[in-house]
């Protein structure tokens, strides 16, 4: 009985691909039904591959979110990028997700000429339909097949699951036959105290504004676990000059307090323990040229 159940079993990577702001971890968050990945209005929120992972029947699915693509500048862009189209090579199924409501430019364009490498079943998926009028979807929907050889197009909106749940069961019945490579009831593969950076991360990225998010980085430098069955977890807001710290504190302190506050909360939700949350602020010019700081991120450390 044990041995047929193993046979029956399917399990397989889908890389969710696409633009910046395309989506990706909001679909992520919606396929796995809980928050692995962070999201904000910002683009280039995700830094690298952040995995979640979901059963459907008789398959395990383990869904890759992937940084934005998009024409890289500085270093970690490129690493960001690289990370995003390496995935592509271990997937089973790649997913390529558009904004509908962008509709096709320029980092559309480009990601459209890179899909012709991959071997892999690309299925699109469009997204963000609960704004955008269904003529336009259609249209795009025929512009897009014209541009790649797509297995199937699937229109969703990642933010209310509109689609979400058919989109599941295509990948289930789609990845290969073999055995689950997670327990069962295992939905991400980061260790807590990278997901506790990510979430400071994304306040981080809520409140502040222009180039400041870009030009930071949070590390968990601390993490212990209290004899009341609390946690203490001290982190490291790295930025590159001593102007862009004075903005992360703000006057009198009250911006680091309030993003520490809205990260204190979704990391006691997330990790299921009080938390007592300590930020620091540290000034290290060129964090985006150390290679230590992509260790951290899990990054590849690009060499030029
Ligand atoms: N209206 C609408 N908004 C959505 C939908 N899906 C995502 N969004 C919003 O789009 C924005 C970007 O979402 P993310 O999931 O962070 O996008 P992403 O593709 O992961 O972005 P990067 O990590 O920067 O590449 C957020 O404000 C989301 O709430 C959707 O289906 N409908
Ligand atoms: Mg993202």
């Amino acid at each position: 009985m044990a041995d047929t159940a193993e046979h029956a079993t399917r399990c397989g990577f889908v890389a969710l691909i696409g633009a910046p702001n395309a989506g990706k971890s909001t679909l992520l968050n919606a396929l796995v039904g809980a928050k692995i990945s962070i999201v904000t209005p910002k683009v280039q929120t995700t830094r690298a591959l952040i995995r979640g992972i979901a059963i459907e029947g008789a398959a395990q699915l383990i869904f890759v979110d992937t940084p934005g693509i998009f024409a890289p500048r500085r270093r970690l862009d490129r690493a960001m990028v690289g990370s995003a189209w390496g995935s592509t090579h271990d997937a089973d199924i790649v997913a390529v997700l558009v904004d509908s409501h962008k509709g096709v430019q320029d980092d559309e364009e480009a990601i459209l000429r890179g899909l012709t490498d991959i071997r892999a079943p690309k299925v699109l998926v469009l997204n963000k339909v609960d704004i955008v009028e269904k003529q336009k979807l259609l249209a795009l929907t025929q512009a897009l097949n014209e541009r790649a050889a797509f297995a199937s197009t699937f229109m969703v909106s990642a933010r209310s699951g509109d689609g979400v749940a058919d989109l599941k069961s295509f990948f289930a019945a789609r990845v290969p036959a073999g055995p689950w490579l997670y327990p069962e009831d295992q939905i991400s593969d980061a260790p807590l105290r990278q997901l506790a950076a990510e979430i400071t991360r994304e306040k981080l990225y809520l409140r502040l504004h222009q180039e400041l998010p870009y030009r930071s980085t949070v590390e968990t430098e601390i993490w212990k676990e209290l004899k009341d069955g609390a946690v203490r977890i001290e982190q490291t807001i790295y930025v590159e000059r001593e102007s862009q710290r004075k903005i992360v504190l703000g006057k009198g302190g009250q911006t680091i307090k309030g993003i520490g506050a809205a990260a204190r909360i979704d990391i006691a939700a997330a990790i299921e323990h009080p938390v007592h949350l300590f930020l620091f602020v540290k000034v290290r010019e060129g964090w985006g040229d150390d290679p230590e700081r992509y260790r951290e991120m899990g990054l590849e450390f690009p060499r030029e």
